[in-house]
């Protein structure tokens, strides 16, 4: 058993959600924010059989895409009289790790 963990753009949230229902896999969604964008992004935590995990990840890449974002950095990054102008940053498709789950209970 595999536990994937899926962080994925909030613009792709809904539609990977519903592909993966359709493929009767089950998940979890959590609300999260990333690190460097400190933008919202959306967690899923997917329970997977070893044979569901090549076809998980081609759902993953069909459903959630590469974006440009504009990354504004923050007050209090930075020392005050800095001044650092907004760059473009890629993000995505899907950051995901993939861990060995010991065990699985209902
Ligand atoms: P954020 O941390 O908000 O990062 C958004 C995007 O900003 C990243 O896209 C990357 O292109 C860029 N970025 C991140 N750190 C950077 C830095 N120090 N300098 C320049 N650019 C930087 P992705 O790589 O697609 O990551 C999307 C989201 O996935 C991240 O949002 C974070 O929430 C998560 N993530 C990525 N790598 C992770 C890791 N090693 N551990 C935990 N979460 C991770």
């Amino acid at each position: 058993m595999k536990l994937m963990i899926a962080i994925v753009q909030d613009a792709d949230r809904s539609n990977l959600a519903s592909a993966l229902r359709r493929a009767k896999i089950r998940f979890t969604r959590l609300n999260t924010v990333g690190g460097f964008l400190r933008q919202g992004n959306v967690t899923f935590l997917i329970g997977l059989e070893e044979s569901q995990v090549e076809s998980t990840l081609q759902i993953i890449n069909e459903h959630c895409h590469e974006r440009e974002v504009l990354h504004r950095p923050g007050a209090g990054a930075m020392h005050p009289d800095a001044y650092v102008s907004p760059t473009y940053v890629q993000v995505g498709g899907a950051t995901i790790f993939m861990v060995d789950a010991e065990s699985y209970r209902l």
